[in-house]
């Protein structure tokens, strides 16, 4: 990037964490073992039209079974910490009651295989994959998800608070309320504006909660935060005062409705307004926002494209990009009068603009918004039509120039003064890209979806020597 000056120091900081991150859904497969029971991602994902192809996770990349053989790769590559996530089913089949030891026990050995290779894990509690059980119940818009969160939150705490140090309540709680409940493209594909507000108000409670039953039960050593998908937003049009206003519109709904609650304990008034069409917000209980509002140790950012927006008529036809695939349902309610853009330029295989600008201002965005709390980037990373050469190396050189380019811009946050501890790739290896489901490739490491077989892309190893080194090397060295 051309913004990153010369004055910028080469090296990270000796005590930053270099990366990878999964989820569960994505990778593990074993879907009935163990006592797993089904979550809304096997219900969509086996309901004919909602995947690519009509992909599931039953088997993903069967980490479940090779999880010692993907630590032992991590480890020769030179990473030194590694987020994946808790399969909420796998633990508490029916999202209630006691845990299920053996699903645990699966997270128990994941971790002492961790350690044991010197990899900082950092557990998410929830990526996504809500119980079914718990969706038949009425899902995130009834409030009583949130205190079943509280529960297993608890039940993961007190078996892995010993040992698992990193902790991470929710991801990107804006795709399960409004891509699951707006728009329809995730689990469990309701469209319907009003419950996927209901659903964003007490996924905010389930954090609080959560980070609340996390700290009664763990050593207080350990750190809690959560990963937000925080939208870098611009205007289609700098000088127009009409796009300047749908840029605040989305904020308040990509951004606001999240960081809002949670780091300043309350909801933007101007978002309240925005909304009132929809809802009266009857569901925002007195208490709530200082149970949202709890002391955070840290706060994650996943980070991949900026939003460019503008202001429409509303009815107009105007292009509507979610990147998720495509819906007649907007995952923006009340948001009928604004359109989104693509940048033009340079496209990932997500058709995501490459833009790791983006990635600067929202670190500088959340050290001012919120001074003094660490920050990771818990996800970035980048899909492309990666395909084996002959001599079998997968050669992948637009990821490492991505690659390259954003953590330049994370440095160079650092030596403006943000608190960057550490950085997650996404992904560890290609896996369950969601609703693309085997189409996308986010991997560093390669893998034969026949053969299952592993193998690091130039990336993984070029994200390896910078991992060892503690600075960036060139991208063309590689
Ligand atoms: C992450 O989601 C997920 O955490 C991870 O599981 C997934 O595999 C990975 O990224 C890659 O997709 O303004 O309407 O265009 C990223 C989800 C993608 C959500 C970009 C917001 C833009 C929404 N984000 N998206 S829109």
């Amino acid at each position: 990037s051309d913004s990153a000056t010369s004055a910028t120091p080469a090296t990270f900081p000796d005590s930053f964490l270099w990366g990878a991150a999964t989820s569960a859904y994505q990778i593990e497969g074993a879907v009935r073992e163990d006592g797993r029971t089904p979550s809304i991602w096997d219900t969509f994902s086996h309901t004919p039209g909602k995947t690519a192809g009509g992909d599931t996770g039953d088997i993903a990349v069967d980490h479940y079974h090779r999880y010692r053989e993907d630590v032992a790769l991590m480890a020769e590559l030179g990473l030194t910490a590694y987020r994946f996530s808790v399969s909420w089913s796998r633990v508490q089949p029916t999202g209630r009651g006691p845990a299920v030891q053996r699903g645990l026990d699966f997270y128990r050995r994941l971790v002492d295989e961790l350690l044991e290779h010197g990899i900082k894990p950092a557990v998410t509690l929830y990526h996504w994959d809500l119980p079914q059980e718990l969706e038949d119940a009425g899902g995130w818009p009834e409030r009583d998800t949130a205190h079943r969160f509280a529960d297993y939150a608890q039940l993961v705490g007190e078996a892995l608070g010993d040992r698992v140090e990193q902790w991470i309540t929710l991801n990107e709680p804006w795709c399960s309320a409004f891509l699951g409940y707006a728009s329809g493209v995730h689990a469990p594909g309701r469209t319907d504006q009003q419950a996927s507000l209901r659903a964003a108000h007490h996924l905010n409670l389930a954090h609080g909660l959560g980070a609340a039953a996390l700290r009664s039960v763990m050593p207080a050593r350990n750190a809690v935060a959560i990963s937000l998908n925080s939208s870098a937003l611009r205007p289609l049009s700098p000088d127009s005062a009409a796009d300047l206003a749908a840029v605040r519109r989305i904020d308040d709904l990509a951004n606001g409705i999240f960081h809002g609650p949670i780091l300043h304990g309350a909801y933007p008034e101007t978002l309240l307004e925005a909304t009132s069409a929809i809802t009266d917000w009857s569901f925002l209980q007195d208490g709530d926002l200082d149970l949202i509002h709890q002391p955070l140790d840290a706060l994650g950012l996943n980070y991949y494209t900026p939003t460019v927006v503008s202001a429409a008529d509303p009815g107009a036809d105007v292009p509507r990009a979610d990147g998720h695939g495509t819906s007649d349902h907007s995952p923006w309610p009340g948001a009928d009068d604004v359109a989104f853009h693509q940048l033009p330029g340079e496209r990932t295989e997500m058709g995501w603009p490459v833009d790791p600008t983006g990635l600067y201002e929202l670190i500088m965005r959340y050290t001012r918004e919120a001074p003094g709390l660490p920050l990771y980037i818990t996800e970035n990373g980048a899909a492309y039509d990666d395909k084996p050469d002959a001599d079998g190396r997968v050669h992948d050189p637009e990821r490492i120039a991505y690659l390259h380019g954003h953590l330049t811009e994370v440095r160079r946050a650092i030596a403006d003064g943000a608190d960057v501890r550490g950085y997650y790739l996404w992904s560890l290896m290609d896996n369950f890209e969601w609703s693309y489901g085997y189409e996308k490739r986010f991997g560093a490491v390669y893998v034969d979806y026949a053969s299952l077989e592993r193998t690091p892309k130039s990336s993984a190893l070029w994200y390896g020597r910078a991992a060892r080194s503690g600075a960036l090397p060139e991208p063309e060295r590689i």
